[in-house]
C-alpha cells in the first residue's frame, strides 16, 4: 500500500533508494532502543537483502561471470513472517503433499522394468548396493539388509559391496552372509585412500576440534567421522572395485523400508537419465560447515571455474534463509538443506565428472573435512544443487525409509509400518525439515512424476 502510494508520486528510481534508505533507519534506530542479539541479526539479513538487489535481477537467484558467481535466496513465493511462521507453512505444505495418495513415478514406462520371473537371466543395470560398514556393527547391517531385501533386493538380486578401512573379520562375512544370498564383495579400502592428507596440521585440527565440541557439533571430535565424510564425499567411486560400476543404493546399518518397491529402481534412473535419487532433505548442524559454501564460491571464482554451473541448479534450495534463518547467517549463505545421505541411489558418473572431481579436489586442499565436520551429504547436496541440472535429481516419493530420528513415509497402496506425513520420532526436530522448499522451488511439477 506504502510502496503503491509513494510510487504514485515519485518516480521509481527515487523509490527505489528513498524506500530502504528510510527503512534503513528505522532499523537503525531500533538497534539503538534495544541492542539485542535478534535485532542485530535481523539488520545484518535485512543489509544482505539490500546487498542482494543491488546485485540480482528480480527474477534470477544468480550471477555466473568470471571471477563474479554469486547466489542469492529470492523468495519468490512470497512467503511472509517470522521463522515460526515460515515453519507452520512449511510444515503444512510438506504434509498436504505427503497426505497425497501416490503410486510408482508416471515419467517412465514402469510396467518395462517390473521384476523379472526368471532372476538368473535378468540382465542388471550396472549397478550395486554400497555400505560402509565395521566389523562390530553385523547385526546392525544385517537388519538392513533384512529390510532391504524383504522390499527390493530378493526381486532383483543386485551385487553387494562391503567396505571398511579394516580387514573383514570372517565371523563379520559368515554372520551376514545369512541374510541374503545375493552376491557379496568385501573390500578393504586402502590406507592410501582413507588416511589424513600430510598437510594437515594437527595442532590446528585439535584446537578446531575443541571449538566445535564446544558448539556441541555432534562426532566432532572423532577422527573415524571426520575420514568417514571425505571417503563418502570424494573417494569411494574411485575404489577399483567400484569403478566398473556407474550406480549405486546406498545402505547404512539398522535403517528400514516401508514401501514394497515392484520395480528396478535403477533402470529407472537409467531410462529416465536422472543421477541422482533421495528420500529426505534437512538442515544440517550449521557450525559443522561454516565456510562450506565461502570455500565453494572461493573455488567457482578461480579461473574459468563458474562455467561448471547449471543454469538449472537448486540454487532457491542451497540459499533458503526464511525457516531457520540463522542456519544461513553461519554457514556463510548456505541454507544448510541438503539431501539426506544414508540413503542415495545414484549416477557415480556425476562424482567423477570434472565438476565435481576439481570441486572435491579444492575442498579436499583446504585441509577442512578435518579442521571443519564438513559432511558427505552438504557437500554430495552442493556438488548436485550447483553442477546438475535439477531435473535430474528425483524424490523417491514412493519409498518409506527410515534412519534414526528421521521418517519418511509416503501415501501409497505397498507402504506399511510408518505413520503418513511423519517426519521425525520426536516432536521437535520439525523444524528440521527443508522439504517443503524443494517443494516449491526446486521440483518442478510434482504431479508429472507421481
Ligand atoms: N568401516 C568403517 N565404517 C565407518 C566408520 N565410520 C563410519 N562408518 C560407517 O559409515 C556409515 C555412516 O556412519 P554413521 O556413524 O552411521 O553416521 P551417521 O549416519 O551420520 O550417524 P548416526 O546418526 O550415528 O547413524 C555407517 O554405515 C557406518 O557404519 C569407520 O571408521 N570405519
Ligand atoms: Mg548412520
Amino acid at each position: 500500500m506504502l510502496i503503491s502510494l509513494v510510487s504514485f508520486k515519485l518516480p521509481r528510481s527515487v523509490v527505489r533508494v528513498l524506500l530502504p534508505l528510510v527503512l534503513l533507519i528505522a532499523i537503525t534506530s531500533l538497534i539503538v532502543v534495544h541492542s539485542g542479539e535478534d535485532v542485530r541479526e535481523n539488520l545484518s539479513d535485512f543489509l544482505k537483502q539490500l546487498d542482494a538487489a543491488k546485485h540480482f535481477s528480480s527474477k534470477v537467484p544468480y550471477v555466473l561471470e568470471k571471477g563474479n558467481v554469486k547466489f542469492t535466496f529470492l523468495n519468490l513465493k512470497g512467503k511472509k513472517g517470522s521463522p515460526e511462521d515460515i515453519l507452520k507453512q512449511n510444515n503444512a505444505r510438506y504434509k498436504e503433499v505427503m497426505a497425497q495418495e501416490i503410486k510408482e513415478p508416471k515419467d517412465f514406462d514402469i510396467e518395462s522394468i517390473r521384476p523379472p520371473t526368471d532372476l538368473d537371466s535378468y540382465q542388471h543395470a550396472n549397478a550395486t548396493i554400497i555400505s560402509l560398514v565395521r566389523n562390530n556393527e553385523a547385526a546392525k547391517i544385517g537388519s538392513a539388509i533384512k529390510s532391504f531385501e524383504s522390499k527390493f533386493n530378493s526381486k532383483f538380486k543386485y551385487p553387494y559391496m562391503f567396505l571398511n578401512d579394516e580387514p573383514f573379520t570372517e565371523r563379520f562375512k559368515e554372520r551376514i552372509k545369512k541374510y541374503t544370498d545375493a552376491p557379496m564383495t568385501f573390500v578393504q579400502v586402502p590406507a592410501e585412500v582413507w588416511k589424513k592428507p600430510d598437510f594437515v596440521d594437527e595442532a590446528r585440527e585439535n584446537e578446531a576440534m575443541d571449538r566445535l565440541e564446544k558448539l556441541n557439533v555432534a562426532y566432532a571430535k572423532k577422527a573415524s567421522y571426520h575420514h568417514m565424510c571425505r571417503f563418502y564425499s570424494g573417494k569411494f567411486y574411485n575404489l577399483p572395485e567400484l569403478q566398473k560400476y556407474k550406480y549405486y543404493w546406498r545402505l547404512e546399518p539398522s535403517v528400514k523400508f516401508f514401501t514394497d518397491v515392484n520395480y528396478d529402481v535403477f533402470k529407472y534412473l537409467e531410462g529416465t537419465g536422472k543421477i541422482y535419487g533421495f528420500t529426505i532433505n534437512l538442515y544440517d548442524i550449521d557450525e559443522s560447515i561454516e565456510t562450506l559454501f565461502p570455500e565453494t564460491l572461493a573455488f567457482l571464482n578461480q579461473d574459468d571455474n563458474y562455467k561448471y554451473v547449471s543454469e538449472n541448479g537448486a540454487f532457491q534450495w542451497i540459499t533458503e534463509n526464511q525457516q531457520n534463518p540463522k542456519k544461513a547467517r553461519v554457514a556463510n549463505g548456505y541454507s544448510t538443506c541438503h539431501f539426506w545421505s544414508n540413503f542415495e541411489i545414484a549416477d557415480m558418473d556425476f562424482y567423477r565428472g570434472e565438476a565435481y572431481t576439481n570441486w572435491f579436489n579444492y575442498l579436499d586442499s583446504t585441509g577442512k573435512f578435518f579442521y571443519e565436520r564438513w559432511g558427505d551429504a552438504p557437500v554430495h547436496s552442493l556438488g548436485l544443487a550447483l553442477f546438475a541440472d535439477r531435473r535430474k535429481i528425483h524424490w523417491f516419493r514412493d519409498i518409506g525409509y527410515h534412519h534414526t530420528p528421521y521418517v519418511h513415509c509416503p501415501n501409497t497402496p505397498t507402504t506399511r509400518g510408518c505413520t503418513v506425513g511423519e517426519f521425525s520420532d520426536h516432536n521437535s526436530d520439525y523444524d528440521q525439515n527443508c522439504m517443503a522448499t524443494w517443494i516449491d522451488y526446486e521440483a518442478g511439477d510434482l504431479s508429472s512424476v507421481y
